[in-house]
């Protein structure tokens, strides 16, 4: 298969930066916007195909990464390795402490283009779209060559798409194509599979949680990986500063009753008064969603001046994906996302108005 030349700065423009391709949806038609033509759809077998048939892989991960893109990362590389591949994880700046040990092996500890000459295959692990890929990744945005991914939002970027949005994570995703290349599944693979399947579900609690997630569970588990130490690390600890911010957060909540709403701030005021982290800040749409009555929890993150990051979480009764897509955003159908750039207030009334519509 024609592999992907790797030079960055091949054909770059500024017509073809990502940052234009959040404006796509809305200029579909203008030249600035086109977004290549449409992936192709891989089946599971013609994925196994395709990975036994390239190499020298550069695997990349969204922007403020989560267990799912690094846990999924991590395993793709080892089965290519196995494969006797060339493979690498592209390394990822926004990455916090608690999953920087589950990738950072797999980075290259040299120059990428020492690397791989000048030829490689670029593939993109739970990325729904190029406007999402980590920072330092931009120039291969339009040389994806096959992406794998379970959003539904996703952005049909790549040349090839092997799209599973029944999966919960790309972690299953991955762990198909562990199950159809017939390789042996053991700690190395099962322990970031399992970190990326267990946070993507919220350790198995959410609704995007299946049969096949707690088959695959159980698979990972049977090779003696300490599934517990996960559990306890991501989901049962919280930091001082965690503690302090979620007293600040809670104190500024505001509810919407009409709409079972409750939304949340997090300045970046509260954020160097309490001295939270980057991985501090997670999961408070989810911290929204545990009050009880509350079926839409948003929260804002202050992410530069009037510039706002929402992350929506709902209940059964609403389409986190509808709302958050009102508002130029998207995601799934229970946990979404968007930006909105203007004051506070302004972005607030964006919020509600978008989720009165929908639901009043
Ligand atoms: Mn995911």
């Amino acid at each position: 298969m024609k592999k992907t030349t790797i030079h960055p700065v091949r054909n770059l423009t500024d017509s073809n930066l990502p940052s234009q391709l959040e404006t796509a949806s809305a200029t579909a038609s203008s030249s600035t916007s086109s977004n290549a033509e449409a992936a192709v759809a891989l089946s599971l077998s013609q994925t196994s195909h395709y990975l036994k048939n390239n190499d020298n892989y550069l695997i990349i991960t969204h922007k403020n990464p989560d267990g799912d893109t690094c846990g999924s990362a991590a395993a793709l590389c080892v089965v290519l390795r196995r494969m006797g591949k060339s493979a690498y994880i592209l390394p990822n700046e926004t990455a916090t402490q608690r999953y920087l040990p589950y990738f950072e092996p797999y980075t290259p500890k040299q120059d990428i283009s020492d690397l791989f000459a000048d030829q490689c295959t670029v593939v993109t692990v739970d990325v729904a779209d190029t406007s999402l890929l980590s920072l330092g990744a931009e120039p291969y945005a339009k040389i994806v060559d096959l992406c794998i991914d379970h959003h539904p939002s996703n952005r049909s970027y790549s040349k090839y798409l092997l799209l599973d949005s029944d999966a919960a994570a790309t972690g299953e995703i991955i762990l198909d194509i562990i199950r159809d290349l017939g390789m042996e599944l053991d700690r190395e693979l099962a322990l970031p599979l399992y970190l990326a399947i267990s946070t993507d579900t919220g350790c198995f609690r959410f609704s995007n949680t299946t049969s096949r997630t707690f088959r695959a569970a159980a698979e990972l588990v049977e090779t003696g990986i300490e599934f517990v130490d996960i559990n306890t690390e991501f989901f049962d600890t919280k930091s001082k500063a965690r503690l302090l911010l979620e007293q600040k957060v809670i104190e500024g909540i505001k509810y919407y009753d009409k709409t079972n709403t409750a939304l949340a701030f997090i300045t970046k005021n509260l954020i160097s008064e309490t001295g939270a982290k980057e991985e501090d800040i997670e999961n408070f749409s989810s911290l929204l969603r545990s009050i009880e009555g509350v079926e839409i929890g948003a929260v804002f993150r202050e992410i530069g001046e009037n510039k706002w990051k929402i992350s929506l979480r709902t209940g059964s009764g609403a389409s986190a994906s509808l709302i958050c897509s009102a508002l130029g955003g998207g995601g799934h159908e229970r946990a979404a996302g968007c930006t909105y750039e203007g004051s506070l207030q302004n972005a607030v009334n964006a919020v509600i108005e978008a989720i009165e519509a929908e639901y009043l």
